[in-house]
C-alpha cells in the first residue's frame, strides 16, 4: 500500500523484508510460517458511487477498498487462532488491521509506536494523507460517518476502538486537532518527553499496565511505525522526525511487548527504501527485521 501518503516505494517493504530473511528468522524462533502473497490493491474494482464527498482524504477509494481486503484477511487469520504479522505499506493499512482485529477480538488493547498520533479524520486532516488517519477512523467518538466516504462504507457498522484501549509510545509530531483529542479523550500518550523523563523501561511498564491491569490476559496488537525510530537509524521512511527512539529503546519496546505473552497480532509499516539511497535503505530494512525478531519472541539469552 502506498496510497495513504504521497511517495512511491512504501509498497516494496514486504518484499524487502522477505529478501532480508524474514521467513528463516521466524522459523528459527519456532514459528510455523505461511507466507501469504501481497494483497493486490492495484487490481481493485473501485465502485463509481455517485454523490460527492467533501472531506480531505486522498485516494479514499483505493485505501478504503485495500483496507477492506486486509480487514477480512486479518479477521479470518485471528479466528483460525493464528497470528497475523502484517507488513506495510504505509500506515493507512492500520485501518484495515484494526477493523479486522476488533471484529475478531473486540477486547484487544493497541500499542501504537509512532512519531505521529495518526488520529486525524477527513474533517480534521490538514494534509489529506490517510496514513495520518488509521486511529481516528476507528476510534469511538472520533470516527466519521463512513457511509459518506466512498470506499469506506464497509466500516460504517463495525466495532470501534475505545480511547482507553490504545497507548502511544514515541510521539513527537502531533497536529493541533490530534492534541486536543488526546487531551479531551484522556488517551494514554507516552511521548519522547516521557521517555526522556522516566526511561523506556518505566514507560513500557506504565503503558502495558494501562492496557492490561484489569485483564492480564488481554490480547494485544502492536502497530510499529518505523518512523518512531530516530531518522539517523531509520532514514528510509516518508515522514522523518528528529529526536526519535534509539536503537535500544526501539528494541526494548518490542521486547517488552513480547514478554507479556499477550501479543496476538502485529504490523510494521512505513518502510520506504526508495527514499534513502544505498546504505540508509538497507539499514532501515535490517532494523525493521530486527524489530520484528524482537517482538516475535527472540530473547537475548
Ligand atoms: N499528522 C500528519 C498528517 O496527518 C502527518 C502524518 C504522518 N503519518 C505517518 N504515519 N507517517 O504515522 O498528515
Ligand atoms: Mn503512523
Ligand atoms: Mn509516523
Amino acid at each position: 500500500m502506498t496510497y495513504g501518503q504521497p511517495f512511491v516505494g512504501t509498497d516494496s517493504g514486504p518484499e524487502l523484508l522477505r529478501q532480508a530473511g524474514l521467513r528463516k528468522m521466524l522459523s528459527a524462533l519456532g514459528w510455523r510460517v505461511e507466507d501469504v502473497p501481497d494483497l493486490e490493491f492495484e487490481a481493485l474494482q473501485l465502485s463509481e458511487k455517485s454523490g460527492t464527498f467533501e472531506g480531505n482524504a486522498k485516494n479514499h477509494k483505493l485505501v478504503g477498498a485495500g483496507c477492506e481486503m486486509l480487514a477480512n484477511a486479518v479477521e479470518k487469520t485471528l479466528k483460525q487462532k493464528r497470528f497475523p504479522l502484517i507488513l506495510g505499506g504505509d500506515h493507512s493499512i492500520g485501518m484495515g488491521s484494526l477493523a479486522g482485529i476488533l471484529r475478531a477480538q473486540p477486547e484487544t488493547g493497541v500499542i501504537w509506536i509512532d512519531a505521529h498520533a495518526d488520529l486525524n479524520t477527513p474533517a480534521l486532516s490538514e494534509s489529506g494523507n490517510m496514513h495520518g488517519m488509521p486511529v481516528g477512523m476507528l476510534m469511538e467518538g472520533v470516527a466519521p460517518d463512513h457511509r459518506q466516504i466512498p470506499g469506506l462504507e464497509w466500516l460504517a457498522d463495525g466495532p470501534r476502538l475505545s480511547p482507553d484501549s490504545i497507548v502511544y509510545v514515541g510521539l513527537r509530531d502531533v497536529d493541533p486537532a490530534e492534541r486536543r483529542l488526546i487531551q479531551s479523550l484522556d488517551i494514554a500518550a507516552y511521548t519522547m518527553h516521557e521517555i526522556d523523563r522516566y526511561g523506556i523501561g518505566q514507560v513500557m511498564e506504565m503503558a502495558l499496565d494501562h492496557l492490561c491491569a484489569k485483564n492480564p490476559n488481554r490480547p494485544l496488537h502492536l502497530s510499529y511505525d518505523i518512523d518512531a525510530v530516530d531518522p539517523v537509524l531509520a532514514p528510509a521512511t516518508g515522514t522523518t522526525v528528529r529526536g526519535g527512539l534509539t536503537f535500544r529503546e526501539a528494541h526494548y519496546v518490542a521486547e517488552a511487548v513480547a514478554y507479556t505473552g499477550n501479543l496476538a497480532s502485529a504490523e510494521i509499516v512505513e518502510l520506504n527504501p526508495s527514499l534513502s539511497c544505498g546504505e540508509g535503505a538497507e539499514a532501515t530494512v535490517e532494523l525493521g527485521l530486527q524489530l520484528i525478531t524482537s517482538f516475535m519472541g527472540k530473547s537475548i539469552i
